[in-house]
């Protein structure tokens, strides 16, 4: 052989190793790549071997050619790997894995205070209350005014309310994020004559120090009846059935005196919760003046009406220790639900 031909043969080899290395796109085509090229029987090296029959003139311009060519070759093929390399580590990993077994679907579920409210308007409405739904963002003059709150109720000041307008204008006053569910006793009341058996559930809002019972948003479900002849007897007899649906016939339940401006008398019921008493409802007579203040006659007509928070329901059924956990968002206590 000659150095020309040498030098033709290199050069050929160089355009056919560049043109097939560029399609070995994989580490199986690459390796045999490497080894028709660069192995020890490749063509490369069948080349490198050859030089010993030139003359040594020949052999060391044919020589250095290819040796260039090795190193060429060489760094071509390092290129190719990497390249390879990382376009299978960014390849999609979310490619479907047909071989894979089944696994479940882990369905959603309702959040427990969804649950518990669903529960005890189940009661409620199997005792002839309908459910209605109210507003989150109020109007001061049904959180307030139409329940009989005086304008100096320390519940209206910074403290307790979240205002989303302080400023009062006309006879609605300011905007806010509604403290109770009550506001749904005068907004029923306008809208229909007596009688009224009514439930509505919801979230509600203060400015509270959170503590293991206090949130500063939390439900409640509101109940209102307004008729002829009703008295506190009914009053009680209806919150005890509730307790005995919810918790069962021998749970202990404990009524005690307590002040709400828009009933009279006024009372809270309590649950026994391991010899402590968990104050779960506040709830009373219908007050004259908030029948008055919807067109309602105090003489012909008398209500009761009742707020239970729903969190406070199910802490003492599930023994539930905190009632932060509830708007938590934390996986571990919803999914226990
Ligand atoms: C009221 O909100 C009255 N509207 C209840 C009422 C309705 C009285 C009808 C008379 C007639 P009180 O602030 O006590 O009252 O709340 C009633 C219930 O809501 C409490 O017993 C408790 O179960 C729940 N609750 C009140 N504040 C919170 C809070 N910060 N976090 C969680 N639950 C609360």
């Amino acid at each position: 052989m000659t150095s020309s031909a040498t030098e033709d043969s290199i050069s050929s080899i160089k355009a056919e190793a560049l043109e097939r290395l560029s399609a070995a796109t994989d580490q199986d085509s690459l390796e045999r790549w490497r080894v028709e090229f660069m192995g020890r029987k490749g063509r490369l090296t069948g080349i490198l071997r050859n030089l010993g029959s030139l003359a040594p003139e020949e052999r060391r311009e044919a020589g250095a050619a290819a040796n260039r060519l090795k190193g060429e070759l060489e760094a071509a093929f390092e290129a190719q790997s990497a390249l390879n390399k990382r376009a299978a580590s960014s390849a999609p990993t979310d490619a479907i894995d047909v071989t894979l077994p089944g696994r479940k679907t882990r369905p959603g579920r309702l959040h427990p205070s969804t649950q518990m409210i669903r529960e005890m308007l189940a009661a409620f409405n199997e005792m002839g209350f309908q459910t209605v739904e109210g507003n989150e963002v109020e109007l001061e003059r049904y959180n307030f005014d139409m329940l009989n709150i005086p304008a100096d109720h320390p519940a209206r000041d910074m403290q307790d309310t979240i205002w989303i307008n302080r400023e009062r204008v006309g006879a609605d006053g300011g905007i806010l994020m509604r403290t109770q569910t009550s506001p749904m006793q005068p907004r029923t009341m306008e809208q229909q004559d007596p009688p009224v058996r009514i439930v509505s559930p919801g979230k509600c809002f203060r400015i509270e120090a959170t503590d293991a019972t206090h949130e500063w948003q939390f439900h409640q479900v509101e109940g209102l009846a307004v008729d002829e002849g009703l008295s506190f007897a009914d009053l009680k007899g209806t919150l005890y059935e509730f307790a005995r649906r919810i918790f069962g016939a021998d749970r202990k339940v404990r009524f005690r005196c307590d002040f709400f401006p828009f009933v009279e008398p006024g009372v809270d019921m309590s649950i026994d919760w391991n010899g402590r008493w968990v104050e779960i409802l506040g709830a009373g007579m219908v007050h004259p003046q908030v029948l008055r203040n919807v067109g309602y006659d105090p003489e012909k007509y008398t209500g009761f009406a009742f707020g239970v928070g729903p969190e406070r329901v199910a802490m003492l059924k599930y023994g539930i220790e905190d009632i932060r956990h509830f708007f938590n968002n934390d996986l571990r206590f919803l999914s226990q639900f």
